[in-house]
């Protein structure tokens, strides 16, 4: 038997956990032959909560869970992870300003990046859940001096694979014969999931689905689909955002498929003129761990508009917590 992968996951007794703690232990990450250690994180209040989790955890019996680490303490739960899913947030709660929200989670994230630097294994992968996704994982990273920007990226996987379901029920075709879609942006409605260089069974997509329904029908549709979601089954998205979360640290460890690239958000070059220095969700290519920015694909007028839209709302948001960057 291979010795067990380390895997650390924050907000553990939480909804989106409840279903990916599960998935992980059932070896949707590595397959079935790798065991794994799973290290839960949570804040002392919600640690009873954890314990029931851990109960059924233990009771569904998964041979390939070879231990859980149950913890309030950040330093605890990243010791010697390879992997860790930070998908622990604090909500809004009631009266709280959006920026009330930067800060109080830009505080958690700092101590978090703080605490990954100082215990994590060197070439640990962490993917940021938790919103504000992109901004919790600048703070992260740029709190974390002994990692680099290859170590973290941001969930922009979900905005990704809603785009694939809606385009392929537009289409009438699986999910699996869409190929190079792209999200650029943030993880919020500012965000732009873009169509002109996708295609279905090989063919280009806008000629088939016509430029009208991508711009008024699709865009829209997955800006918003997360507060759709939320008003229909009364809880926000849970069980597709750990299907994501899986999705994309397996992209990540695991590479992409020739021909295709995923959406992720990752600390800007300064590609397609998008400033430096943000957590931006660009389309990428990934080989033996590691990621590329797709290069020189030709972006239209609008489409450079909608990504200058998201990237003015990133950089508001750094500039908000730009006291918690050291
Ligand atoms: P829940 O409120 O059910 O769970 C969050 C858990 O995090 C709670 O148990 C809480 O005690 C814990 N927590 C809070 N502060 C913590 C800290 N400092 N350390 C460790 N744990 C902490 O939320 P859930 O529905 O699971 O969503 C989790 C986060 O994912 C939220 O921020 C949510 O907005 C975000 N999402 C991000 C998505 C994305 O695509 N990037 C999509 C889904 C989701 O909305």
């Amino acid at each position: 038997m291979k010795s067990p992968i380390h895997i650390a996951v924050t907000g553990a007794a939480g909804q989106i956990s409840y279903s990916l703690l599960f998935r992980l232990a059932a070896g949707a990450l590595f397959g079935p032959n790798q065991p794994i250690v799973l290290h839960l994180l949570e804040i002392t209040s919600a640690l009873p909560v954890l314990e029931g989790v851990v109960m059924e955890l233990k009771d569904c019996v998964n041979p390939l869970l070879h231990g859980i680490v149950v913890t309030d303490d950040p330093r605890v739960a990243f010791k010697n992870v390879h992997y860790a899913f930070l998908v622990g947030a604090r909500p809004r709660g009631p009266g709280m300003e959006r920026k009330d929200l930067l800060e109080v989670n830009a505080e958690i994230f700092a101590v978090q990046g703080r605490a990954l630097s100082d215990v994590a294994c060197r070439d640990v992968k962490v993917l940021v859940t938790g919103n504000p996704a992109n901004t919790n994982t600048l703070i992260a990273l740029k709190n974390a001096p002994n990692l680099g920007p290859e170590n973290f990226s941001a969930m922009s996987r979900l905005d990704h694979n809603r785009a694939i379901n809606q385009l392929a029920e537009k289409c009438g075709v699986l999910t699996t014969d869409i190929k190079n879609i792209a999200i650029w942006g943030n993880h919020s409605p500012t965000q732009y999931p873009d169509l002109t260089h996708a295609k279905v069974k090989g063919q280009d997509v806008l000629p088939l689905v016509g430029k009208s329904w991508f711009i008024n029908d699709f865009i829209p549709t997955i800006q918003q689909r997360g507060a759709v979601v939320i008003k229909t089954r009364g809880q926000s998205s849970a069980a597709s955002a750990a299907k994501a979360a899986v999705d994309q640290m397996k992209s990540w460890a695991s590479g992409t498929e020739e021909g295709d690239w995923v959406s992720m958000g990752v600390l800007s070059d300064g590609s397609y003129g998008i400033a430096k220095d943000l957590i931006f969700s660009f389309p990428v290519t990934i080989q033996d761990g590691k990621v590329s920015i797709v290069k020189g694909l030709t972006i239209d007028d609008v489409s450079k508009q909608r990504m200058r839209l998201s990237e003015a709302e990133l950089k508001e948001e750094k500039a908000s917590i730009k006291h918690l960057l050291p």
